[in-house]
Formats: C-alpha cells, structure tokens, sequence
C-alpha cells in the first residue's frame, strides 16, 4: 500500500518522532500550524476516523491514552485542541487516520 504515514511508522521517510508506544505513532508536523503540532497515528493502516469500527477501536483507545502523555511532555498544561481531518469536505489530504495536536498558544476560537 502506497501510505505517507505507513512509510513514516516503518521509518522509510524521516519523522521528528516524539512518542511511540506497540500501537501509536506521534511525530511533528512537517507544516506547524501551531507552536506545538504533533500528529498521532495508528501503527495500524485505517483510512480515517470514518472506518473506526468495534474491531479496530483498540488503536483509538490507545492514541487517546497518549494524547494526554504526549500533550504533558510538550508542555500543555494550560490546554490544546485535538482535530481529526475526514475525507474531502474534512480537507483530509492523507488516507491514514492522525489526530492533530495544536497548542502551545491561546488557539482560535474558530473551527470553522
Ligand atoms: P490532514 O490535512 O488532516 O490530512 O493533515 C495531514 C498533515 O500531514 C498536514 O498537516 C501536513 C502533514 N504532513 C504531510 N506530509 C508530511 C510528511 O512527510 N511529514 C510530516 N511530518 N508531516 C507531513
């Protein structure tokens, strides 16, 4: 499978990694939209948030179980977003489900 982010977990394209765990990849943003964008990804191949299902939901448990560890290493304690992008009217520009971190500064009030 042609995958950026299945690549970037097998390490065949560099990522500034900065947490990993049996099930969870996190590594920065290569176009930080924030002091702090950390993106978090399955190591499991799942298109995007739409195709979550009661068979693949551990991989969600587990990057919401990081988030909180990855967010405290990067110093978040006064708060951060968490989006994830789905299919083409979510602006989803990579097939492999990632959820953003976006702190490090009083963020937008706007989503949309
Ligand atoms: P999205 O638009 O939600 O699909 O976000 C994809 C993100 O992936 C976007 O913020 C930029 C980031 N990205 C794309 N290619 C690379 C890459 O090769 N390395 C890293 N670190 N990030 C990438």
């Amino acid at each position: 499978m042609d995958c950026l982010f299945c690549k970037i977990i097998g390490g065949e394209i560099p990522s500034a990694k900065v947490y990993e765990d049996e099930l969870v990849y996190a590594f920065r943003d290569i176009n930080p939209q924030a002091p702090v964008h950390v993106l978090v990804v399955p190591k499991q191949h799942i298109a995007s948030a739409d195709e979550v299902t009661v068979d693949n939901s551990a991989a969600v448990a587990a990057i919401f179980t990081a988030i909180p560890k990855i967010a405290a290493a990067e110093g978040l304690g006064n708060g951060y977003r968490v989006i994830t992008n789905i299919g083409e009217d979510g602006c989803q520009s990579v097939k492999h489900m990632h959820f953003h971190i976006l702190g490090g500064k009083k963020l937008p009030e706007s989503m949309a």
